[in-house]
C-alpha cells in the first residue's frame, strides 16, 4: 500500500513537472463556470462553437450567450460583432472565430465587447510545403501532418483525424480558414485518385473548423497521369484535362479552395516551356476551376540564373501581365524580392500590380532565420512589411492595403504563410515558434494591430497560470516580472538575428548546409550564382554591398516614387537596407557616424550580445515556467548564441579579408578561426 502511495506522489509530482509539452499550443485553458449557450439552429460549425464556449467558459458563471447569423451593416464576411451576451455574424465561421475572440478576452483580461472585427483578409491560408512521402520542405519540426512515408501512406487512421481536429481547431482559433495541404514543388501524384481521396478525408476533418483545403499542382499534370503528352496551356486537350480533373475533385469535395501553382520557377515545369506566358498558364487552369467557385494562386517566386539581379526578376516579368489575369487568378507574392532573408524591403510588385489582385506570402517556418533553434517572434518582421509605405498610389498606400482591397479593387483577397508545423509534440519543434503560427493567424485577420500587442496575448494565453486571478497581486507580479520581459525578448528577437546574421541589408549569405548557418565564402564552380552568397554581398577590396542603383541593377527604380529616391540615395537609404541597394567603401560613413566597417562589427556583436541577455534572462524565469518547456527553451536558447558567435565570426572573419582593417576596440574579438568555419558544416558546430 506504501509503495501505491508513493508512486502515486511521484506520478501526481511528476506530472506537475512535465504538465507541459506544448501541444495544446495557445488553447490551455479550461472553464471555470458553466454558460448556457442558445444556438438558433443546429450546424456542425455552430455546435463547435457552442462546445468550445462550454469548455473555455472563464466569463460569469450561468451567463448566457445567443448566435445570432444574420445579416448586419458593419460586418462583412467572417466578421462578428461581441455584445452582451450575444455574438452576431453573418455566416457561421464568423459565430465561432466569435467565440474564440470572446474566449481570448476573457483569458487575456480584455474587454468582451466589441463593434464588429472584420477580416482585412478573405483567405487567410496556411501553405503546407509537406512532401507525399511525409517529408517536409523547410520544415523542422517532424513529418508532415497529413502525408506519411510508408505502404500504407493513402489510410487514414483515427489518430490522423484526431490530429486534424486539432490542427483545425488552432487554426480557428486565429481564423485561419485555408490550408495548402502539399509542397508548392509539387509532385504531379497529388492529383491521383488516391490522394485525392485522401485529401478528400483531411477536407472532411477540416471543413467543420470553416476550413478549405487546396492543393499545390504540378503545371505539367496532364503529361504524367495518363492526359495529353503536352502542357501547353493552349492547346484545348490540356484545358480539357483539367476540366475534367476540376470536376472530379468538386465531386469529391465540393467547397474545394483551389490550386497553388509555382511554375517556371526553380526547375518546376510551366507555361514558359511552351512559349506560353504566365497569364496564359494561370488563366487556362483558372477557367477550369471557375464553374465551382475555385480560385489559382500563381506564384511570382520566380528568377533565372541569368538575369544579373534576382530581386529585379519577378517585377520584369509579371508587370507586362497587369489587368491580363482571369478573375479568380489571385498573384502569391514573396514579403520580400529575393528569399525571405532575414531583412528584405519589400517586393516591389506590391503595389505595382493595379489590376491584379496580390497576395502576400510570409514564411512562418524559419528557414532562414534560425529554424527550429532560435527564438525569432517573426510578427516585427510581418507588421514592418505590412505597414510599409508602397507609395504606389499616394501616400498611404502600404502593402496591407495594396493587397486587402483598401487601394485597388479586388474580388478576392488573401494572404498565405508557409506553415511551420510537423508532427512533433510542440507542433513547431521551438515552443516559441508556435508564436509565429499564432501572430500569422492574428495578422491575416487584422494587420494593423501591433506586435507587442499580438506576443502579449500569445505569452498569457501560453504561459499564464490559469488558476491566477486577474488583478490579483500574485498576476501582477506575473505580468512585471515574465510577461514584461518576456515579451520584451521576443519583440527584439528578429532584430538580433539580423544582427548576427545580415546587418545593414547584407542578405543571403548561407552557407551550403541548408541554409542554417553563414557561409559568406560558399561560391562553388558548379552551383549557380544566384544561389551563392558572393553574388549578394559582393565584397572586394573597394567595399561591400548590392548596387542596385542606376550605376548598378537599378532595380530600386522598380519602387515608387518618393521612395525610389530615398532609397537610391545613399545619404537618404536607411541603414537597415544600405547594402541592399548600395555597394560603398568600408570607410563610407554611417548614420552612426562610424565607418561602415565599424559598423558591420558592431551589429554583428551586438546580435551575440543580445543572444546572451535572452539566456541571462531566461535563467531567471524558472519559477514561472513549467519544468519540461523551461530546460527545452533554455537548451535552444543556449544553441541560439552558439550559433549567433559562429555567425559573427565567420562574416567578420571573412569579410576582413576583403576590409583589411582592424575591429575596433570595443567590440569583443571573434573566438573561431575562419579556416575551421570554411571547413566546418556550421550545423555541427553547435550541435
Ligand atoms: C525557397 C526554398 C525552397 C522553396 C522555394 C519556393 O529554399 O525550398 O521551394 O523557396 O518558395 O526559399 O518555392
Amino acid at each position: 500500500m506504501k509503495r501505491f502511495v508513493a508512486i502515486f506522489i511521484l506520478l501526481c509530482f511528476s506530472s506537475f513537472l512535465y504538465a507541459e509539452d506544448g501541444h495544446q499550443l495557445w488553447l490551455r485553458a479550461h472553464n471555470t463556470g458553466t454558460v448556457r449557450v442558445q444556438p438558433h439552429r443546429r450546424s456542425s460549425l455552430l455546435n463547435l462553437a457552442e462546445h468550445e464556449l462550454r469548455t473555455g467558459w472563464r466569463g460569469k458563471p450561468g451567463a448566457v450567450v445567443q448566435f445570432n447569423v444574420k445579416p448586419d451593416k458593419d460586418i462583412k464576411g467572417d466578421g462578428f460583432k461581441l455584445e452582451c451576451g450575444r455574438i452576431t455574424a453573418r455566416t457561421e465561421a464568423g459565430i465561432l472565430y466569435g467565440a474564440f475572440d470572446l474566449m481570448r478576452r476573457q483569458q487575456t483580461g480584455q474587454s468582451t465587447i466589441t463593434i464588429a472585427t472584420n477580416p482585412s483578409y478573405e483567405r487567410r491560408i496556411l501553405n503546407h510545403w509537406d512532401n507525399l512521402n511525409g517529408s517536409i520542405e523547410r520544415g523542422y519540426a517532424g513529418r508532415s501532418i497529413f502525408w506519411r512515408n510508408e505502404k500504407d501512406s493513402l489510410t487514414v487512421t483515427d489518430a490522423d483525424r484526431t490530429l486534424w481536429r486539432e490542427y483545425g481547431r488552432a487554426n480557428a482559433s486565429v481564423g485561419i480558414n485555408g490550408a495548402v495541404l502539399n509542397n508548392v514543388n509539387a509532385s504531379p501524384l497529388i492529383l491521383s485518385v488516391a490522394y485525392l481521396k485522401k485529401a478528400k478525408a483531411i477536407a472532411d476533418v477540416l471543413r467543420t473548423y470553416g476550413i478549405k483545403v487546396y492543393l499545390s499542382v504540378n503545371f505539367a499534370s496532364p503529361t504524367r497521369l495518363g492526359g495529353p503528352s503536352t502542357a501547353d496551356p493552349l492547346n484545348p486537350a490540356v484545358a480539357q484535362w483539367w476540366q475534367a480533373k476540376a470536376k472530379e475533385i468538386y465531386r469529391m469535395i465540393p467547397d474545394f479552395g483551389g490550386f497553388l501553382i509555382k511554375a517556371n520557377s526553380e526547375g518546376q515545369p510551366g507555361p514558359q516551356n511552351y512559349g506560353r506566358s504566365h497569364a496564359d498558364g494561370a488563366n487556362m487552369i483558372a477557367d477550369a476551376l471557375k464553374p465551382f467557385g475555385g480560385i489559382v494562386m500563381w506564384r511570382a517566386f520566380v528568377y533565372s540564373s541569368t538575369n544579373k539581379d534576382r530581386a529585379g526578376q519577378a517585377y520584369q516579368e509579371f508587370v507586362p501581365f497587369d489587368g491580363k489575369f482571369h478573375d479568380n487568378v489571385i498573384v502569391q507574392v514573396k514579403n520580400g524580392p529575393v528569399d525571405f532573408q532575414p531583412r528584405e524591403p519589400f517586393s516591389p510588385l506590391l503595389g505595382a500590380l493595379k489590376k491584379t489582385p496580390l497576395m502576400l506570402e510570409f514564411q512562418i517556418t524559419q528557414e532562414y532565420l534560425g529554424q527550429s533553434n532560435h527564438l525569432v517572434f517573426l510578427s516585427t518582421m510581418w507588421e514592418e512589411c505590412l505597414k510599409s509605405d508602397t507609395y504606389q498610389a499616394g501616400v498611404g498606400s502600404t502593402v496591407a492595403r495594396c493587397t486587402d482591397g483598401s487601394v485597388y479593387p479586388q474580388k478576392i483577397t488573401a494572404i498565405a504563410g508557409v506553415a511551420n508545423i510537423g508532427l512533433d509534440t510542440n507542433w513547431c519543434g521551438h515552443h516559441f515558434a508556435q508564436a509565429n503560427w499564432y501572430a500569422f493567424g492574428r495578422l491575416a485577420w487584422n494587420p494593423e494591430l501591433t506586435s507587442a500587442q499580438i506576443a502579449d496575448e500569445w505569452i498569457r494565453l501560453t504561459f499564464a497560470d490559469y488558476d491566477t486571478q486577474s488583478g490579483s497581486q500574485k498576476m501582477a507580479r506575473w505580468e512585471q516580472e515574465f510577461l514584461k520581459p518576456v515579451k520584451g525578448m521576443m519583440l527584439e528577437s528578429r532584430e538580433a538575428a539580423v544582427n548576427y546574421m545580415m546587418p545593414l541589408g547584407l542578405h543571403h549569405l548561407f552557407s551550403a548546409y541548408e541554409h542554417y548557418g553563414p557561409g559568406p565564402w560558399f561560391a562553388p564552380k558548379n552551383v549557380r550564382p544566384d544561389w551563392t552568397p558572393p553574388y549578394y554581398h559582393k565584397a572586394d577590396s573597394a567595399g561591400i554591398g548590392f548596387d542596385r542603383t542606376i550605376q548598378g541593377s537599378n532595380s530600386v527604380s522598380q519602387y515608387s516614387e518618393p521612395l525610389r529616391s530615398r532609397l537610391a540615395n545613399v545619404q537618404t537609404c536607411p541603414d537597415e537596407y544600405i547594402l541592399w541597394f548600395h555597394h560603398l567603401p568600408w570607410d563610407f560613413k554611417t548614420k552612426r557616424g562610424v565607418t561602415l566597417w565599424d559598423d558591420i562589427c558592431y551589429h554583428y556583436d551586438k546580435g551575440v550580445k543580445q543572444t546572451a541577455g535572452f539566456q541571462t534572462l531566461w535563467n531567471t524565469l524558472q519559477e514561472y515556467v513549467d519544468t519540461q518547456r523551461f530546460i527545452h527553451t533554455q537548451a535552444k536558447l543556449q544553441r541560439q548564441h552558439l550559433d549567433a558567435q559562429v555567425w559573427k565570426d565567420a562574416c567578420l572573419l571573412y569579410f576582413q579579408q576583403f576590409s583589411k582593417r582592424p575591429f575596433p576596440s570595443d567590440v569583443i574579438p571573434p573566438i573561431y578561426q575562419l579556416e575551421y568555419l570554411m571547413h566546418t558544416d556550421p550545423r555541427r558546430i553547435t550541435e
